[in-house]
């Protein structure tokens, strides 16, 4: 076997991923943590400061109730959710977010976020729910509390989490290999709070050539929060609620602080405005068409009418929304010129703060916004509990909120007892963006030590045999590239066995041609979906020959090892669920309406982690207590 140490690490709590559910567990898990004499682990396969979503910055914060100022109550939160996701949310759990991320938000600002002032005082908002922040540094700020608090010594980076440990249907650990040294890693812990992100690169991107890996969600985050979980046993929710959004073309700047802040239109190729023209296809909607603001779903679907109509592209009207507002200030001619160019400097800037590409891309090809408009484009589907799409795994809401259907003991417990999850690894709990997955982290880290302290698990025991099976599992493609890369002149050219990188475009081609990607016009169908698992199965069974030759080669094999179960839990789910509910992410062709007398409800799933036999579930969508 190569030469790989084995590293044990014994922790009360483990925390797996530095993202911003994490952070927000780290605070909030080490302060109960050290009352009760506790030791948390927090363990992340990249540099906490950058990592995640968050790496680049963010230029608002999307998830501000803002209860104190009376602005909403988390009822008008509940209900905008639930409306936005066409009816599919637990309540109990968007609520139970809503009353406590302005309380992160307020972290946030104590801790150094520069967050947009008015004039007349309080926060700017972008819009009803979101506020502008310069947020660069934003990661950086929340990862430094969060090892005040944990402690650096508690912080283990660079280090890829495989998959769970279990011992009699309880989670015992996780094991997983550095990215830099030849280590493998096994953490035995009494509870196991799971947050690595959504998964992207699971769908065919847009981009191709010298532009690939570009994409709207970062690509490390590869479905490892949706494999540790499923493989644990637990119950997953809403996997067929891809996120599509739509963002600047080719280099998937978002568009809210467009739409929201500059309130800028978005048209066709002829000036044609389809969220105005095409108003009367949100009958066919209803009542989710009828309400304000429109859910995302339906304002993708509309402009993909257009393009479908061979009316694209479609432009964001960035030079007519910028002369707007300047023209305010028309009558003064010095006014007007300070004007646009603080507005010049607002539009940049929301790229520069969060998507640096972009901005580049606008440098590269001489666009300056003030003076034309931009390409925007409905983007691959992305696998995301805390933007606008609602995969992750089933949890358990507040004992207050919850209807009991909905509770089992402790806040975002898994359906396996003492594993915990948050942010984007959660679902049903939509439009809680990066305050949000904060403010889930710190519910989850407290309950998680609240499960600690009452039911006081013991520390599991790992026999030695067990590691060496999970070592030699995880080490695999490093020997097998090993032993056949001499057989020929070209190491990615070899009928031993498979690159990750050839492995994943094999699993994006399928995926976009049977599960209704960006090249299918994100349609599918039964038989499409069947043909598609078929695939799927078929890759399942090469996915023994991946092979790597180094240790940054071995992370991309269980990167895509993990997309594989994302995508199959969504074509099972998306299979099973016999609508088209979200148009504008994805048409079931051959079912083209909404059907809500046998389809208003969850669609579930769980995988049995030893046989890896899927079972299929509704579970029906009950109002909170
Ligand atoms: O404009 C492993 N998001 C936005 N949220 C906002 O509030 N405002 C915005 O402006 C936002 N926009 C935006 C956003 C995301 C992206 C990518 C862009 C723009 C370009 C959404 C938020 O970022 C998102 O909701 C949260 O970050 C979700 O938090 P969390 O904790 O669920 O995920 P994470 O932060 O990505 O962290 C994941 C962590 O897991 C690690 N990891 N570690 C060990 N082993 C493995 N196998 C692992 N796999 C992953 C990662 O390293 C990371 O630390 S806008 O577009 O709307
Ligand atoms: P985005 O930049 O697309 O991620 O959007 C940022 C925030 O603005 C999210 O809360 C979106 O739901 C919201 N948003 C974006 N575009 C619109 C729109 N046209 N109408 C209402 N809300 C929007």
């Amino acid at each position: 076997m190569a030469n790989f140490e084995t590293v044990q690490v014994e922790t009360d709590l483990l925390i797996l991923g530095g993202g911003m559910a994490s952070c927000g567990a780290a605070v909030e898990a080490a302060y109960w943590a050290k009352k009760n004499g506790l030791k948390v682990t927090l363990v992340d396969k990249a540099a906490v400061d950058r990592s995640g979503a968050v790496a680049m910055g963010l230029s608002a914060i999307n998830q501000y109730v803002g209860l104190k100022e009376g602005d909403n109550t988390v009822e008008d939160y509940v209900n905008y959710v639930s409306q936005d996701l066409m009816g599919v949310a637990r309540d109990d759990l968007v609520a139970s977010i809503a009353r406590h991320v302005d309380g992160s938000v307020h972290l946030f600002e104590k801790w150094g976020l520069p967050i947009w002032k008015a004039e007349e005082g309080g926060y700017v908002h972008e819009g009803r729910w979101q506020l502008m922040i310069n947020g660069e540094s934003y990661k950086v700020i929340v990862a430094e509390a969060a090892k005040n608090h944990l402690g650096t010594e508690n912080i283990i980076e660079r280090v890829f989490i495989v998959g769970p440990i279990m011992k009699d249907g309880q989670v015992a650990g996780a094991y997983g290999f550095s990215v830099r040294e030849n280590k493998f890693y096994v953490f035995k812990a009494r509870a196991v709070f799971c947050a690595m992100g959504g998964a992207v690169h699971v769908f065919k991107p847009r981009s191709t050539g010298e532009g690939l890996g570009r994409a709207w969600y970062p690509p490390w985050n590869s479905g490892s929060s949706l494999y540790f979980t499923l493989k644990a046993g637990a119950e997953q929710t809403c996997q067929e609620v891809r996120f599509i959004p739509v963002r600047f073309k080719d280099a998937y700047g978002p568009v809210g602080a467009w739409f929201l802040l500059f309130k800028s239109r978005a048209t066709n190729a002829f000036g044609g405005e389809y969220m105005v023209e095409r108003r009367d296809e949100l009958q066919n909607w209803k009542p989710y068409g009828l309400v304000k603001p429109i859910p995302a779903n339906l304002r993708n679907y509309l402009g993909m009418l257009d393009v479908m109509e061979g009316k694209g592209p479609i432009y964001m009207r960035t030079e007519e929304a910028l002369q707007k507002i300047a023209n305010e200030y028309k009558d003064d001619p010095k006014a007007h010129k300070a004007k646009v160019k603080e507005l010049e400097a607002e539009a940049w800037e929301d790229f520069l703060d969060m998507t640096i590409s972009q901005a580049i891309l606008w440098a590269a090809s001489n666009v300056e916004p003030e003076k034309r408009s931009s390409e925007i484009a409905a983007a691959e589907p992305y696998f995301i509990g805390s933007h606008s799409g609602a995969s992750g795994a089933w949890v358990s809401g507040p004992e207050d909120l919850a209807p009991p259907e909905y509770f089992w003991g402790y806040e975002n417990m898994c359906t396996v007892k003492g594993l915990f999850a948050a942010g984007d690894a959660t679902g049903a709990s939509s439009h809680k963006f990066s305050s949000g997955s904060h403010a889930e982290g710190r519910i989850a880290g407290k309950a998680a030590i609240r499960y600690l302290v009452n039911e006081n698990p013991a520390m599991p025991t790992i026999d030695d045999a067990t590691i060496e099976a999970l070592k030699a599992k995880t080490i695999k493609p490093i020997e097998l590239f090993e032993e056949h890369k001499d057989f020929t002149s070209q190491v990615d050219v070899n009928p031993n066995y498979i690159l990750p990188k050839m492995y994943m475009f094999r699993l994006q081609k399928l995926m976009d041609e049977y599960a209704g990607g960006v090249g299918s016009q994100f349609t599918t169908s039964k038989v499409l979906c069947e043909r598609g698992l078929e695939l799927l199965d078929m890759l399942k069974e090469d996915s023994d020959f991946l092979a790597a030759a180094d240790l940054h080669e071995l992370m991309r094999c269980w990167e895509n090892y993990h997309r594989t179960y994302q995508a199959e839990a969504h074509v099972r789910t998306m299979l099973f669920r016999e609508e088209t509910r979200w148009p504008g992410y994805y048409f079931r062709a051959d079912f083209p309406k909404l059907d809500n007398e046998n389809w208003l409800c969850f669609v579930n799933c769980t995988m049995d982690p030893e046989t890896e036999e899927w079972t299929m579930l509704k579970r029906d969508i009950l109002p909170m207590k």
